[in-house]
């Protein structure tokens, strides 16, 4: 197998300053040519999956570190028990509605990457505020990205903290009727998310059915590709320390950008073939915007999105003439047709990421299509009687003295003891989120997607009535008006406590966030 720096493209010995390479070439792989690959797959048998994941520091080869002796150049990587190496993209869980998913996080991160955490358990609450920084970076726990699960006990809990050397055990039970997607899993304890998710910990959560069934989507050739933005665990911790405005902790310098783990892999395929391409931004920050490019003509190929954030559209979204755009958190499933020989690239704001390359005898016609039965997606919501407004603002303000600035909702920083949004058990609520600031804030919130109504952004407005679990809030429109998001979301069948919060994950670990309580 190709060692960790070569999947990631980091020279195994280099110090932090080496870690990012040089320009790639922007038309063709080079001689060395990365094939493109897929994380291993582990699928429920008798509707049961059950797995057990090792978080691990990893030397660049994806060997663990004994703790003690740090590497030159670390990831953290969600490593099978019976492998010796971790990969930089976690297995992908295969499954379908209905099953029974075990997963048990086992932590051997080294206790003590960061004191701070252990000021922090059992803090009284005028300490408590404290925590809005990034902190407690050896502490994790595990959110399952789209799933609507419940938030409680050992399930979908992000309030749960597994510190170093303990292990445990999570059971979701996927409901019967939930449609099937892309999803995926990472940690998300608070004050440690965007080091966590940056430095190698997300895999793919694909539930099975539903579209997959739909001829022309069944007889695509299926890819999945993980996004990741890659930095070493030094550089993370550097930045976390020392980026302090809102746009730097959102667009970090210095990531190098991955599908699977692979530096600019190269897909082989044949004239004709239509592709169907599950595309997860596995990313903390620095959002995404994608593109395939014919290499010799410079045309852009469109891309037909078929489902957004897991959930299938019903009318195929062509995108011709702009990239597909991805906050932190989203996922597309889009079909692509190769038809013309050649070299493409995958290129993500200009930067090659990864290549087609067409070649041999073409085949028999395949097709795309245009729309999709609305009884593969949930039923719309934009009929229906709203029980309850609500509205949110995000924004940023200065700190006094200097550093990091205070990232608010509604004025206030996070604080897990205090529940910000009580809302009724099967209410249909309509928010509008708005955002102060001068830059976007991606909202997501856990459970229950929401669909869109109305936005300051054109984008999001032609897409009204589609569904999403993360949609980037517009900053403040040019006339200072906030920009705003009118989303309605059905809380159906969970109760408990969740969060929604800034999918800028370092917003997030900073105080980005606000508990929901569903009741
Ligand atoms: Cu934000």
């Amino acid at each position: 197998m190709a060692t960790f720096a070569t999947l990631v493209g980091f020279a195994a010995t280099g110090a932090a300053a080496d870690y990012r390479l040089g320009p790639m070439a922007v038309e063709a792989p080079p001689a060395d040519e990365v094939p493109f690959a897929e994380p291993p797959v582990l699928e429920s048998v008798d509707g049961i999956l059950d797995v057990t994941l090792q978080v691990v520091l990893v030397d660049a080869d994806g060997k663990p570190v004994d703790c003690g002796t740090p590497a030159a150049t670390a990831f953290r990587a969600y490593k099978l028990p019976g492998d010796d190496r971790a990969r930089p993209t976690g297995p992908t869980l295969r499954f379908d509605p209905g099953d029974t998913v075990r997963v048990a996080i086992d932590n051997r991160l080294c206790a003590g990457d960061d004191e701070s955490m252990a000021t922090l358990v059992g803090a009284s609450p005028q300490v408590m505020i404290d925590q809005n920084r990034a902190h407690g970076a050896d502490h994790t726990n595990l959110h399952t990205h789209g799933l609507w699960v419940s938030p409680a006990g050992n399930a979908d809990n992000v309030l749960n903290i597994i510190p170093p050397g303990t292990r445990f055990q999570h059971e979701y039970l996927i409901p019967a009727d939930h449609v099937p997607g892309t999803h995926w899993y990472h940690p998300h304890k608070h004050g440690s998310v965007q080091t966590q998710v940056r430095t190698g910990m997300a895999g793919a959560l694909i539930m099975q059915g539903g579209i997959d069934a739909i001829s022309a989507i069944a007889e695509a050739t299926e890819r999945l590709m993980v996004v990741q933005h890659f930095v070493p665990v030094e550089v993370a911790a550097e930045q976390a320390r020392t980026l302090t405005t809102a746009a730097e902790i959102a667009f970090p310098p210095g990531e190098v950008t991955t599908i699977n783990g692979l530096r600019a892999p190269t897909i082989t395929t044949r004239p004709g073939k239509v592709e169907r391409w599950r595309i997860i931004a596995a990313i903390a920050d620095n959002p995404l915007a994608l593109e395939v490019v014919h290499s010799a003509s410079g045309d852009r190929l469109p891309l037909h999105a078929i489902a957004y954030d897991g959930i299938p559209v019903t009318t195929v979204d062509v995108l011709g003439d702009e990239p597909l755009r991805l906050f932190p958190g989203n996922r597309a499933d889009v079909m692509v047709r190769f038809e013309r020989l050649g070299d493409h690239v995958i290129a993500d704001g200009g930067e090659t990421i990864g290549y087609v390359r067409v070649e041999g005898e073409p085949v028999a016609a395949m097709a795309i299509p245009t729309a999709i039965d609305e009884r593969y997606t949930h039923p719309s919501l934009l009929e229906r009687a709203v029980d309850r407004n609500r509205s949110l603002l995000f924004s940023v303000l200065s700190r006094a003295g200097g550093g990091a600035p205070h990232f608010l909702i509604d004025g206030k920083e996070f604080d897990p003891n205090r529940v910000d949004q009580r809302i009724r058990l099967d209410h249909v609520e309509e928010w509008r989120i708005e955002n102060n600031s001068t830059g976007p804030h991606p909202f997501h919130i856990h459970v229950n997607p929401f669909q869109i109504v109305d936005s300051s952004d054109p984008i999001y407005r032609a897409r009204r009535g589609g569904w999403l679990d993360t949609a980037g809030i517009p900053p403040q429109q040019a006339d200072g008006a906030p920009g705003y998001l009118t989303i309605r979301a059905h809380f159906q069948r969970f109760i408990g406590r969740y969060v929604l919060h800034c999918h800028f994950l370092g917003h997030e670990d900073r105080g980005m966030m606000q508990i929901v309580e569903v009741y």
